[in-house]
């Protein structure tokens, strides 16, 4: 298909989370995707906080040809086999109810995958692994800054050998950072493709997986003034169109 369809769980419906989504759906049309916003109650008449049922699951999974797992609110630790520390964010748990099971269905399909800030740490925390949940007494450089998001924060170290580094171009490069919170132990079969400066991971693959980016920045932020990262959604939206015609 020319244009091929893209799932992206709704962000949230007040201006803030509009303004974000907006970034992402951009990026992606701009790629040569149709963008399919996700939400629980637009899915089979699945309640609020409730998991998706098998049924309708499978149908949205069919549907889609790859997913974008968009930034929020930091993920409920009793996902990751942790109490909440006092300094983890709010959860927001019909989002987690809903996001994490959509997940593991789109992985089990092999559908491409490109998972944005909580998207990523939601994607290492769908293969068993866990974050941690405050960064900010361990950091050495600033990866809360919301002022430079079109812009770059900090540096990042890219694995010469992953994907990402073919498709910035690049083995070390600069990046936005509006986060507090970061991959701890990896999921299974998860490798770290980019760290920042301080040595948090910024950017996760997957072995043995058609196309699955996670990166810890904000890629739709950066698009407008460095074409690098505009890369990153044209190449996802070409494996998503690859997967609908084999
Ligand atoms: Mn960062």
């Amino acid at each position: 298909m020319l244009y091929p369809v893209v799932g992206v769980p709704l962000v949230g419906t007040d201006l803030y989370s509009r303004y974000m989504q907006y970034k992402y759906i951009r990026c992606l049309e701009r790629a040569g995707a149709k963008v399919q916003l996700l939400a629980p109650d637009r899915m089979g008449g699945v309640g609020a906080g409730e998991a998706l049922g098998a049924e309708s699951l499978e149908s949205v999974i069919e549907l889609c040809a790859g997913f974008l797992f968009p930034g929020g609110p930091d993920i409920w630790p009793a996902l990751y086999g942790q109490e909440a520390l006092p300094e983890c964010g709010k959860p927001d748990r019909i989002r987690d109810a809903f996001e994490l099971p959509l997940l593991r269905a789109a992985l089990e399909a092999k559908k491409p995958l490109f998972c944005v800030c909580r998207g990523m740490q939601l994607l290492n925390v769908a293969l068993g692994g866990t974050l941690l949940q405050d960064i900010k007494p361990k950091q050495e450089c600033e990866h809360w800054d919301f002022w430079h998001r079109a812009t770059a924060t900090h540096a990042v170290e890219l694995d010469p050998d992953s994907l990402l580094s073919h498709l910035l171009g690049t083995s070390s490069t600069t990046v936005n950072s509006i986060h507090h919170q970061a991959v701890d132990d990896l999921g299974k079969g998860l490798w770290v493709a980019a760290d920042s400066p301080d040595g948090f991971p910024e950017a996760l693959e997957l072995e043995e997986y058609p196309f699955c980016l996670g990166v810890q920045w904000h890629p739709e932020h950066m698009a407008a003034k460095t074409p690098a990262q505009r890369r990153l959604f044209e190449a996802f939206v070409k494996a998503c169109r690859e997967q609908e015609t084999p």
